[in-house]
């Protein structure tokens, strides 16, 4: 009984919520990904991202992912009607104000947000996920044609890695100077901003080149040595997506995603599996 008054009490003299915290609007940037069991990458990595940069996430989920970090597992995609459903619903009635692509996962998923979001004009940032950073194939072989066809022209910004830009024209990317011609030739062809993430050049700088306008602006950051953290990739696009969605021009919402990353991997976290491996994963909230 005595414990129960205490209770009472508290409870009398905490002030109405409402009273102290006015109801707030911030920011909406809508994800449209694949879902990462192990939480590095994908949909949840966005999620984590937004919310630490004070932007609310809504999601369309493109594919299901089983794995743990290294390892990808299983990979089933949603249909492309329902991935449709979920942009359309959202974008019915959310203020979106910037939508992310990671992993569509396959050529109908593609054509199928191409068509979702097609006469917005919100900003686009397409992350071209191909592979996982473990190597293992994310998307079907046949996409790529949907990708350049049908959603780059859509595109305010790509952010692809050197693997992806290889792919996407055909040639070795293996130093500056061929990332400059490269970021170079993808901004001409596709016409959109081209963000070259030059990562794994892994000299003393993560050096990326950002292809705007005619002109070509370069961050850098220090390099982490010996981090196999996935989902670096789809944190730096959610965090550049959760600056425009904030208002912020390109360069700065870039500026301020790469201090994010460069700080989510310096402090990673990890724990070790049964096996006795390490199990890392990047830290989502590293500025608190
Ligand atoms: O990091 C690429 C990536 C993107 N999206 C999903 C993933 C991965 C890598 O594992 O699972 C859903």
């Amino acid at each position: 009984m005595p414990e129960r008054r205490v209770r009472k009490k508290a409870n009398a003299e905490r002030p109405a919520l409402n009273a102290q915290h006015p109801i707030q609007s911030i920011p909406v940037a809508l994800t449209i990904a694949g879902s990462d069991s192990s939480a590095g990458a994908g949909i949840q990595a966005d999620l984590k991202t937004f919310s630490a940069l004070g932007v609310y996430g809504v999601t369309a989920v493109t594919c299901v992912v089983a794995e743990i970090p290294g390892k990808v597992s299983r990979i089933e995609p949603v249909s492309a009607k329902m991935v449709r459903e979920q942009i359309e619903v959202l974008a019915r009635d959310f203020p979106i104000a910037a939508i992310k692509t990671g992993l569509l996962c396959s050529g109908e998923i593609i054509s199928a947000v191409a068509h979702a979001i097609r006469g917005t004009d919100i900003p686009l940032v397409i992350d071209p996920v191909i592979a996982a950073t473990s190597g293992d194939p994310l998307l079907d072989a046949n996409a790529i044609e949907s990708y350049t066809k049908e959603l780059f022209p859509l595109a305010t910004l790509l952010t692809p890695n050197l693997l992806e830009a290889e792919k996407f024209i055909g040639e070795p990317v293996r130093d500056l100077k061929s990332m400059r011609r490269a970021g170079t030739e993808l901004a001409r062809r596709f016409r959109v901003s081209i963000l070259l993430k030059g990562g794994h050049l892994a000299g003393n700088h993560a050096v990326d080149l950002l292809i705007a306008d005619r002109k070509i602006t370069e961050f850098s950051a220090p390099f982490v040595r010996d981090v196999a953290t996935h989902g670096t990739g789809c944190s730096y696009s959610a965090a550049i997506t959760a600056g425009l969605a904030s208002g912020l021009s390109l360069k700065s919402a870039i500026g301020g995603a790469k201090k994010f990353v460069t700080a989510s991997i310096t402090q990673r976290l990890r724990w070790k599996s049964k096996s006795g491996k390490n199990l890392d994963a990047l830290n989502h909230s590293p500025f608190l």
